[in-house]
């Protein structure tokens, strides 16, 4: 079946392009600039000749983002901006190239990037107050660099970190939901992660919560990073499947006094032969480094772990290659002994307070070893507060309703914040829209390594260079899809949002928002946006025809923990 691209139509305009509409297609006569007709009808020639080939694209695009397939969405941006962004990038490139000559390399970037918090939680000492606790470290980052108040990130861990390190929304590859011991599956080793991309050109470190799954292909030093010492669940797991956890009554069934053996028939329902933890190398061996049997096992990797964090910025500080660091910490702890020191007193606030601690220890550290002036950190919460773990968890509700696994704002708007003294201006708060996905593109953009970002699949992150080094008003979207699992239940475009998840067929329903009148998503509208509907309709068609394109690629599924030595 072949994909269909709707085209943008604007009655105003009468222009049109070379060549007639086919059958069951907007006529393409639109537009506000020739560059728009004339990329919307390369890329859908191409779309209609059976793939959005390299080449035809790379004619249009600005040159960074040569080849790469992107969103029809994102082409409807670049038809009309290209030109500016074009020139934007010449001036960024020689920007980026001044800075390498400077410190004799390209950036150092260290994503940092934790669980289920809502926006909001940290970052602004007002916002703080409300709450009863602190974030010093962080708000002083915050206060000295960028805080994006539109960063989405996916709706649970899983799918918000495959977004990140393949740029790519993770319904693509299958990893649409977290994994748990032992589902025997992870990310397919076709996906192209920012290490694989970045490969010889930096130092690859991937440290703490991977969550990507428990097959061989899935481990991070199997998916480009020269080091990796990782979780292949996720901070839960690690905690919870722990007698501790059985007696507070945070697990069911698991310890095995627990169950019934008289009438359990089934001996193998509940695999108690698990595995947690590993370390490897590129191209080295894989070991067992931790398979918590009690609370304090966990406590215990998670304080190695960041020593290795550390470690791993000393051990590069001086060379001559960047270093890419992944620190995903575990940062929740559920059985804290320690004297409270938050008014808040939750769990997830207490814990926060160690991370908020560690984020201030790193940029000392930075800063003594002479390299935090060509470094790039950027921190961020990877969804929405976990509602059932309350009151444990951060405040639910909050500035947006919902949270962690909602396509409400509130499970996907991120706390995140972007900081590199002399570089990003600081103070500032960016408006702009950015996805998760965007880092892998915009991380790629900053190592020099744009060409090698695969140009055979979709990319759904967004090069935000722009955003990072001019600031307000420079982003590179203005639209997000926001997936459950498999299911696209909603769309941002601007400031306005539909939700398609439970929406009834054959009319568009009460479902768009206004997101500036109605953060927390309250009052759904129809009336008001008729003029919406068929817009975000054909939004929702672009992106499915791509799909339709480019389809999902299978999770990697087989036999867990291959190739692993056993503690
Ligand atoms: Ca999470
Ligand atoms: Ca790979």
């Amino acid at each position: 079946m072949r994909a269909e691209l709707i085209i943008p139509y604007n009655a105003r305009c009468h222009k049109t392009p070379a060549g007639s509409p086919r059958r069951g297609q907007y006529p393409p006569h639109n537009q506000r600039t020739a560059d728009m007709i004339q990329a919307l009808s390369i890329a859908h020639l191409a779309l209609a000749a059976g793939g959005l080939g390299a080449t035809p694209v790379a004619e249009t695009a600005a040159a960074p983002a040569a080849g790469i397939i992107h969103d029809p969405e994102f082409l409807i941006l670049e038809a009309q901006h290209g030109e500016r962004w074009a020139a934007e990038d010449k001036d960024l490139d020689a920007r980026l190239e001044a800075l390498r000559e400077k410190h004799g390399k390209r950036p150092n970037i260290i994503h940092i990037m934790w669980d289920d918090m809502s926006y909001g939680a940290i970052g602004h000492p007002m916002l703080n107050k409300v709450s009863g606790y602190s974030s010093p470290n962080i708000n002083k980052l915050a206060a000295g660099g960028m805080t994006f108040a539109r960063m989405y990130s996916e709706p649970s861990c899983t799918p918000t970190r495959v977004a990140a390190v393949t740029g790519r929304h993770p319904v693509r590859s299958g990893m649409i939901f977290p994994i748990f011991p032992i589902h025997q599956m992870g990310l397919p080793g076709s996906e192209v992660t920012i290490a694989e991309v970045l490969d010889d050109s930096y130092h690859t470190g991937f440290f703490e919560k991977s969550h990507f799954g428990d097959v061989e292909e899935s481990y991070l030093h199997n998916q480009g990073y020269d080091e990796a010492i990782f979780t292949l669940y996720n901070q839960f797991a690690g905690q919870m499947f722990t007698p501790e956890a059985e007696n507070e009554f945070f697990t069911v069934g698991w310890q095995n006094h627990a169950w019934d053996k008289q009438y359990a028939l089934d001996q193998d329902f509940r695999v108690l032969d698990w595995l947690w933890a590993v370390e490897g190398f590129e191209g080295g061996t894989t070991k067992e480094i931790s398979t918590p049997s009690k609370f304090q096992e966990y406590v215990d990797f998670n304080a190695m772990t960041y020593d290795r964090v550390k470690g791993f910025i000393r051990k590069h500080a001086d060379d001559d290659k960047p270093f890419l660091l992944d620190w995903w910490p575990n940062v929740l702890e559920m059985f804290i002994d320690a004297p409270q020191e938050t008014q808040n007193g939750t769990k997830s606030s207490e814990s926060f307070a160690r991370l908020d601690r560690q984020v201030g220890e790193i940029v000392s550290m930075l800063e003594e070893l002479g390299i935090a002036d060509n470094t790039l950190i950027v921190l961020m919460a990877d969804n929405g507060p976990m509602k059932e773990i309350w009151p444990d968890t951060f405040p639910s509700g909050g500035i947006f309703r919902g949270g962690k696994n909602d396509f409400l704002e509130g499970g996907v708007r991120v706390p995140a914040f972007a900081y590199w003294p002399g570089v990003i201006e600081p103070g500032q708060v960016v408006g702009d829209i950015v996805q998760v996905t965007d880092l892998f593109t915009t991380f790629a953009r900053l190592g020099g390594k744009m060409n090698a970002i695969p140009t055979d699949r979709v990319i759904d992150g967004v090069d935000q260079t722009a955003l990072f080094l001019n600031g307000d008003g420079h982003g590179r979207r203005d639209y997000n899809f926001i997936y459950q699992g498999p299911v696209l239940s909603a769309v941002v475009k601007q400031q306005y949002k539909r939700h398609f998840a439970g929406a009834a067929p054959g009319l568009a329903g009460k479902g768009f928002f206004d997101l500036y009148k109605d953060p927390r998503e309250e009052h759904p509208l129809m009336a008001q946006f008729l003029w919406a509907w068929p817009a975000f309709d054909h939004m929702k068609a672009r992106h499915e025809a791509m799909v339709a394109q480019y389809p999902h690629t299978p999770v990697a599924r087989t036999k867990p923990y291959a190739g692993i030595e056993r503690l």
